[in-house]
């Protein structure tokens, strides 16, 4: 059976490629989902995308997550919290409980941003994190969740 990895995007991301091109880009969610596909393709791998803007949704998709990762049909998430990333104590909890694999995704490097998005509530529950290599970020992070789930077996 292939296995799947979850690319995940938080609040405000079904707007990439509309709006504030010179920090987000002009490539759209649909193409970022279609680029995940055909990386996760090369690596044996089902890419499955999901969006939303609602915190509690993005929850419950992590609780699913965590129970496929256990069935062994999933092995992780790529997830750019949007700015949930700065507010979410519930998406961190979530994470740990489901004890689901994730890397951290962002598009912008929020390091160079304003303050208010220097810290992240999601990082110490991550993998990992990447942050400032546009939308290529996704398919670093592909490779990144692909990679540990190696080591791990
Ligand atoms: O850099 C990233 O990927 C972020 O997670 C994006 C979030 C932001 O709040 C984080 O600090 C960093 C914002 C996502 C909103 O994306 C838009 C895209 C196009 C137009 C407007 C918003």
């Amino acid at each position: 059976m292939m296995k799947s990895i979850l690319i995940l995007n938080g609040p405000n991301l079904n707007l990439l490629g509309q709006r504030e091109p010179e920090t987000y880009g002009h490539t759209t969610l649909a193409d970022v989902e279609a680029m995940c596909k055909s990386v996760a393709a090369g690596l044996g791998l089902q890419a499955e995308c999901a969006q939303s803007n609602l915190e509690g949704e993005l929850i419950e998709i992590l609780h699913e997550a965590g129970r496929r990762v256990k069935e062994g049909e999933l092995i992780g998430v790529v997830f750019n919290p949007g700015a949930y990333t700065h507010t979410s104590v519930a998406l961190h909890d979530a994470i740990a409980g489901a004890e689901v694999p994730v890397v951290e995704c962002h598009i912008s490097n929020v390091h160079k941003r304003e303050q208010f998005r220097h810290h992240s509530f999601i990082s110490p529950v991550a993998i990992g994190v990447l942050a400032g290599f546009g939308v290529r970020g996704y398919e670093l992070a592909i490779r990144a969740l692909a990679a540990h789930a190696e080591d791990a077996g």
